[in-house]
Formats: C-alpha cells, structure tokens, sequence
C-alpha cells in the first residue's frame, strides 16, 4: 500500500492528497505535527519536508512530482497536459510553489502559532497521541523553531502578504477574459497548485484535513481570509475546491 507521509494540514501535503485522491490512487496517509515529519521523511528516503510519497517503486519526496506520479500511474485525465499547454501549466505550478506556497504559510502560521489555545488545539488535533503530548509539553520550542526557521516577524509577514496579493492579482488577470481554468480548458496542475497553496488564506471547505473554523480565527487573519476570497483568485480557489475536490 502506497504511504503518504505528510503534516496533515499543510498545503503542500493537501495539493499532494487532492491529485491521489483525484487519480483514484489507494494510499494511507502517515501524519506528523510540524517537525516531528524529520524523522518520518528522512528515513523513507525523503528529504526533511513532506509530502514524501513512499511507493514499491520508492520514495517521491516532492509535491510536484507526486503529481507527476499520479499522472503516471492514476487514471484521471493528466494534470500537466503535453505540448505547449503542458510547458505553460508547468510554469504556472512551478510559480505557485516557490512563492505563493511559502507566502501563504508564513502570512498564516505567523497569526496562528501566537493565538491563545494554539498548543491545545494543535495537540488535540495531532495524528497520534503521543505527538499531542509532546507538542503541548514543548510547545514554546516547536513555537520557536518555527518562527526561525520560518523566519515569522512582523516585516516579513508583510512582505509575504503583499506577494500573495501580487500573485492573486496575476491569476485575476487571467481570468479576467472570462476563462474557466488558468490554462487551457479544463482542469490542470496549475489550478490544483493554486488552489491548494491558496488554502490557508481562503479556508475552502472541502480542504481535506482540519484548518482552525472561521470562528476561531484571530481577527486580523479573518480579514485578509474576507478580502482574498472576495477577489477574483479566490473566488477561483473557492470554485475548484466545489468543483474538483
Ligand atoms: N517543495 C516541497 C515543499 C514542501 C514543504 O515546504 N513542506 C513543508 C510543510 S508545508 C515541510 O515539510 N516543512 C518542514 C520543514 O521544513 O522542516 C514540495 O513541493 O513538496
């Protein structure tokens, strides 16, 4: 049985289980709360971060080659078409991942982790008993560690913001003349990667693992989670979750 190893509410994690679930492809999914992945992924042959995919055929240590995978061995129509189209998806994903993906993450973990009941809610709502213990009893290191090693302060969440808004600006454009997907007809990668990517800061509620209710949201998250969804981008993450999830 195919293995996925991920942090269940990442995004990256999320864009991964939606193109396996999408490709009717059977895998059990093998959670960890942020860091305690390390181990996980390095020892199925992965590098520190997931999704790692472990399969007969071995380990696929990258969201987007999982979803290459999944092109390979599912049957749902591909997710990077060939030809011009597929170069132009594949630039539009790759996009996505290197900066929307890290935007998003930063934007939210950074008004997450101080929220009053972040460390409960994390530990209740940990893949294994064990972890919640852990995490709630070390909550102020993992908490530390990830304002490092995400570099979490105040500048560059404001600078992560205004990337997402330039790149949620960059999809209204073009959507703008009326098209249905971001390239060509129908659904692809680069819908999918948006999509996901999106996720934290539009809260879609088909996404597949838990991601704290609007109503427990900090306010300030709540606002930026309001304006995304009403733009144009959002709107269309929105509508590929109702659609394709
Ligand atoms: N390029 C990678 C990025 C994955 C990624 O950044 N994963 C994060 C979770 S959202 C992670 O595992 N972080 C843990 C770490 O860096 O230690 C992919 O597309 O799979």
């Amino acid at each position: 049985m195919n293995r996925l190893i991920t942090i269940p509410f990442s995004h990256f994690c999320e864009k991964a289980r939606w193109a396996l679930e999408r490709a009717g492809v059977p895998f059990r999914e093998d959670g960890y709360l942020p860091m305690l992945q390390t181990v996980a992924a390095w020892r199925a042959g992965g590098k520190r971060t997931v999704p790692v995919l472990v399969t007969d055929g071995g380990a696929v240590d990258d969201s987007t080659d999982i979803l290459r995978w999944c092109d390979e061995h599912g049957n749902a129509p591909p997710l990077f078409p060939g030809g011009a189209l597929g170069r132009e998806v594949a630039e539009l994903e790759e996009g996505f991942d290197k900066s929307l993906g890290p935007a998003t993450r930063r934007v939210a973990y950074h008004l997450l982790l101080p929220m009053p009941g972040a460390a409960k809610l994390l530990a209740e709502k940990a893949p294994a008993r064990w972890q919640g213990r852990l995490m709630r009893a070390a909550y102020p290191l993992a908490r530390a560690a990830m304002t490092r090693g995400l570099r979490l302060d105040d500048a560059s969440a404001e600078r992560s913001l205004r990337r997402v808004d330039e790149i949620f600006a960059d999809v209204g454009a073009l959507l703008a003349d009326g098209r249905r997907y971001l390239a060509g007809d129908r659904f692809t990668a680069a819908d999918l990667t948006f999509a996901a990517l999106a996720a934290p800061l539009i809260i879609p509620p088909q996404y597949a693992a838990y991601l704290p209710p609007l109503d427990r949201m900090p306010q300030a998250l709540l606002g930026i989670i309001d304006r995304l969804r009403a733009t144009p981008a959002g709107a269309h993450a929105l509508a590929m979750y109702t659609q394709h999830r």
